[in-house]
């Protein structure tokens, strides 16, 4: 909190700031801040009304999440709201930005509340795996009624201006200077001698006791599943039957049943791991206008994203009809998120605007920054890079999108490797918010630091890797890949194994993922990879789907069938035949694999890869693996990544798990990966082992 301290009087009006740089986040001192000011204020006969605001770009973004790992302390949230609401003089919220969580509950406890056009309003708790724990579940319904504080508080995504004072939670709108309308308005009351309006002795709406069990069976499944969004329903539910001193303490309760919780703690730990150090600016290079070169599925999805992120493109592809497809692509998809209202019309119509196409790979010449996403073919790429490297302008980031090749053979055909790095966006490109950024042995500081930059600027995570076959993703992928495949041979049917993972949380099952991708992509890649394992088992039934054409969704048969006017995903007996065979010839007998099997060899096999990753230094944090796999490969939040939920299991049970899959299946793939090993002997954790690398 700064210095002058939080509250300066405006005549008879008190005007209390949060200032706690950056989001302004409820910490222990800034609640006992504002604690000491109400007393101060209320007791101070001078004062007739008092204002909240919030210093910088928001009110209050909650509760301070890096104090939830710790011992809590005093003044808890919830008892300087009660003394806040208790006031006897009015007190006005002037709402402005983030205003979320605690900080909401905040202005709910507040007797009137007043806002600037670019309000965000929300209760982003269950993101975090926690409820609102500080009176919103009892204060909102009674200004806002019970399905939009269901649906605000289970959905997680902040409402603006509009919507806020359409549901009686916002009183008015304030243009100009926020603060000096709320303190008139302010004024205004206490001269109307209108007696403070508590939210707590508003009427409780009508409600059907049916409505949160309907609502509860109507969320989702994999939300149902979870620790936080029943107790939300729950907590509401308390405050629709009991009074609100009651309400208030069931929802305190069951608050603190989600803050112990593994999911809370995988999905508090992913929130921070996510926000990584910005590059270090004196490193960055501007970056006004760039191309992308290939206008395939990848490049019109990575135009699309440049533009959307507000910077200028250039669509290159040498066939007429590509370009047109891609210009099509790109246009369509903008136009979508337009009427989706994803993007205002004017955001909408300055994106269409920044892009353009070309025949001609001379349009690279006054870009800053060039995403090559050609075919996924070296030959092809080093091709395309020896011609960048005489057509860029000196000081232009070259960029490939290869999601496995390797950098320095490409960088080295450009004649100018310094500027030369991997973005590897993952498919579709404009939808997910992930890119690694792979740094050759040449690629210069300036080069990553501009990569890196560009991707926060499009609003994706920039996770920077090392260069090697698959970087850190893929490289993972190929091991947990590797388990199943083997499994389906060893007699598990691809459908078994994509239920098992996906009842795991994985968003999608890697059979489905590999249908949805292509197969025939990842065939061609094994093709180009010369260090693949020499094991005629290594991804055999993919490869011999791919010999027979079948490449999934894109020619309606792969793992699944797709039929039907739906294109429906249906298991196919014919893949179960083939598979049968395959496993015949290669003289493996076929028995019945449970779920749980599945489960421990495919993650496993991701935990066990990512420790080498590690210790070869592909990737710098257990961390950076976690936010890799949560946002590139659909690993369920809730377990905070592949990384974190090995801590969550205890390195050394991990270890012996591994050691025992090496007794049954040979340790040609089982061999523990030496810092898992070490740590588990160890008792540490990655988390530690992390923490003890930051602090060097
Ligand atoms: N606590 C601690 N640090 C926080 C924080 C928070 N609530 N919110 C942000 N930060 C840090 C963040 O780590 C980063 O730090 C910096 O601020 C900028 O954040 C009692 C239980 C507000 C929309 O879930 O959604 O209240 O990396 O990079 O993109 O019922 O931050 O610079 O060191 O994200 O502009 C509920 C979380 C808490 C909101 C701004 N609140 N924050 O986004 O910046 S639980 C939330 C956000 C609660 C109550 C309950 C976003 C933002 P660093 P940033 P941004």
């Amino acid at each position: 909190m700064n210095a002058g301290g939080p509250v300066r009087r405006d005549g008879d009006v008190a005007v209390f700031t949060f200032d706690n740089p950056p989001v302004n986040a409820l910490s222990q001192p800034v609640r006992a801040a504002l604690l000491d000011s109400i007393e101060a204020v209320d007791a101070d006969r001078a004062v007739r009304a008092i204002v909240l605001a919030g210093a910088g770009r928001g009110f209050v973004a909650g509760a301070d999440v890096r104090e939830f790992d710790r011992p809590p302390a005093e003044p808890m949230l919830p008892a300087v709201l009660s003394r806040l609401e208790a006031c006897g003089k009015p007190v006005v919220a002037a709402l402005h930005g983030a205003t979320l969580g605690g900080g909401a509950e905040t202005a709910l406890a507040c007797h009137y509340r007043c806002a600037s056009g670019d309000l965000q309003l929300g209760f982003p708790e269950v993101n975090l795996g926690l409820l609102p724990g500080a009176g919103g579940t009892v204060r909102l319904p009674r200004l806002a009624g019970w399905q939009a504080a269901l649906d605000l508080m289970t959905a997680g995504r902040p409402i603006g201006i509009d919507p806020a004072i359409a549901l009686g939670i916002v009183d008015r709108r304030v243009d100009g200077d926020l603060v000096a309308g709320a303190v008139a308005w302010a004024r205004e009351l206490a001269d109307s001698g209108m007696p403070p309006r508590r939210v707590l002795d508003l009427p409780v709406p009508p409600s059907r006791p049916a409505q949160f069990e309907e609502y509860l069976r109507a969320l989702p499944a994999s939300a149902r599943r979870l620790p936080a969004p029943p107790r939300i329903v729950e907590a509401l539910a308390s405050a629709a039957m009991l009074p609100a001193e009651a309400a208030l303490a069931r929802a305190r309760t069951l608050f603190l049943e989600c803050l112990a919780s593994v999911e809370s703690r995988s999905l508090r730990h992913l929130f921070f791991a996510e926000r990584r150090p910005a590059p270090d600016p004196a490193f960055v290079r501007d970056v006004g206008r760039a191309a992308v070169l290939g206008a395939g599925t990848m490049g019109s999805g990575i135009a699309i994203s440049l533009a959307t992120g507000g910077i200028g493109v250039t669509l290159v592809d040498a066939k007429q009809e590509a370009l047109d497809a891609g210009l099509t692509r790109v246009k369509s998809t903008i136009d979508a998120a337009e009427r989706k209202g994803r993007l205002d019309a004017a955001a909408a119509t300055a994106a269409r605007a920044r892009v353009q196409g070309s025949l001609t790979l001379a349009a690279v010449a006054g870009v800053d920054l060039v995403v090559e996403a050609v075919f996924e073919n070296l030959a092809v790429k080093r091709e395309v890079f020896g011609r960048l490297g005489e057509l860029a302008k000196p000081g232009t980031v070259l960029a490939t999108n290869t999601s496995t090749l390797d950098i320095d053979a490409i960088a080295a055909a450009s004649g100018r490797p310094a500027d030369v790095v991997g973005m590897h966006f993952f498919s579709p490109a404009n939808v997910m918010r992930l890119v690694e950024v792979v740094r050759g042995r040449q690629s210069s500081r300036e080069a990553l630091a501009t990569a890196q930059a560009v991707t926060r600027r499009i609003g994706k995570i920039a996770i920077p890797v090392g260069n090697a076959f698959g970087f850190v993703g893929n490289r993972m992928l190929y091991a947990y890949g590797r388990e199943k495949e083997l499994m389906m041979l060893e007699g598990a049917s691809p459908e078994a194994i994509d239920r098992a993972l996906q009842d795991f949380g994985m968003a999608m099952g890697p059979n489905a993922v590999g249908d949805l991708a292509g197969l025939d992509i990842g065939f061609q890649a094994r093709k180009e990879w010369q260090e693949k394992p020499d094991d005629p088992r290594f991804y055999r039934v993919s490869d011999r789907l791919a010999e027979l054409g079948r490449f999934g969704q894109k020619s309606g048969r792969g793992f699944y069938r797709y039929d039907g006017p739906g294109k429906e995903r249906v298991p196919d007996p014919e893949v179960t035949e083939l598979i049968r065979v395959e496993a015949d010839r290669l003289g493996i007998k076929q028995r019945d694999i449970d779920p749980g099997e599945i489960v421990t060899r495919c993650i496993l096999a991701l935990v066990n890869e990512g420790a080498r990753i590690l210790e070869a230094g592909i990737a710098e944090s257990p961390d950076d693996i976690d936010v890799i796999w949560c946002n590139g490969y659909g690993f369920p939040r809730h377990r905070g990544g592949p990384m974190f939920y090995a801590d969550t299991l205890g390195l050394s049970g991990v270890v012996d798990s591994i050691r025992a899959l090496a007794r049954e299946h040979g340790n040609r793939y089982w061999e523990p990966a030496g810092l898992l090993a070490r740590l588990a002997v160890e008792g540490a954790t990655f988390a530690g082992w992390q923490a003890g690398r930051a602090a060097g």
